[in-house]
């Protein structure tokens, strides 16, 4: 068979290779087409059935991350049950929740890496990154595995939360006697209770009023500061 011959007999295969294959997550969008702008994209991290709407960030360090978690405007109450963190809520144009079993799929999909960048009240901005984050399935309680922390000026609030599963004010599973969701109004892989508190209730900025319920990362403001944006975004590394 010439080479010419068997082009032909393969082209109706070769073409068929061609088609791409649903992204599974916004990294795929961006390599599928490197011209896409930031911006709110559907993903099917479960089947190319299925879609799910995810904010994709293309700007920051190259690009390619899916948000998973948004802050930024208090538009959309956090303070929710244990089946909406399930599943995700809110807007991915705006403040929203990916969800944990989007989150899972992802993360189980491919190595991930995680970025999180938070901005005060006065425009001062900060992050920290992590070069390796995942998140268990259901029957693990959606278990937090994160390590290898860099610092972008916010300093390590997630590590100590690392192997500790969700909790939502109606499934406690803390390492604490009490009830973290509830008591400090969120919803997170809190211990006993909470270094970060980012689904925390959002009050712009400063205040001591009740301890720790703000939107926070100890190491960069402290318990009594509530951020005005807070954002996790994972892609693969
Ligand atoms: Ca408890």
């Amino acid at each position: 068979m010439t080479p010419v011959v068997l082009l032909l007999f393969l082209a109706p295969l070769l073409s068929c290779c061609r088609a791409e294959a649903k992204p599974v997550d916004c990294s795929d969008i961006f390599k599928q087409n490197p011209s896409s702008a930031s911006g709110v994209y559907s993903i099917y991290p479960f089947s190319e059935r299925f879609s799910v709407q995810a904010y994709c960030d293309r700007e920051t360090d190259g690009g390619g991350w899916t948000v998973i978690q948004r802050r930024m405007d208090g538009t959309v109450n956090f303070y929710r049950g244990w089946d909406q963190y399930v599943a995700g809520f809110g807007d991915a144009g705006g403040e929203y929740w990916l969800g944990l079993m989007v989150i899972h799929r992802i993360t189980a999909k491919r190595p991930q890496e995680l970025l999180v960048e938070m901005e005060d009240f006065e425009g001062n901005k900060a992050s920290a990154r992590y070069s390796s984050f995942s998140v268990g399935s259901e029957c693990d309680g959606y278990k937090l595995t994160v390590s290898g922390f860099t610092d972008g000026g916010a300093g390590d609030s997630l590590t100590q939360h690392s192997n500790l599963k969700f909790s939502t004010f109606d499934k406690d599973q803390d390492v604490s006697t009490g009830n973290c969701a509830k008591l400090f109004l969120g919803a997170f892989w809190f211990g006993n209770c909470h270094n970060a508190n980012l689904n925390g209730v959002y009050r712009w900025g400063a205040d001591s009023t009740i301890f720790a319920v703000g939107v926070e990362w100890l190491s960069w403001k402290g318990h009594d500061y509530s951020l005005k944006s807070i954002s996790f975004k994972t892609r693969p590394v």
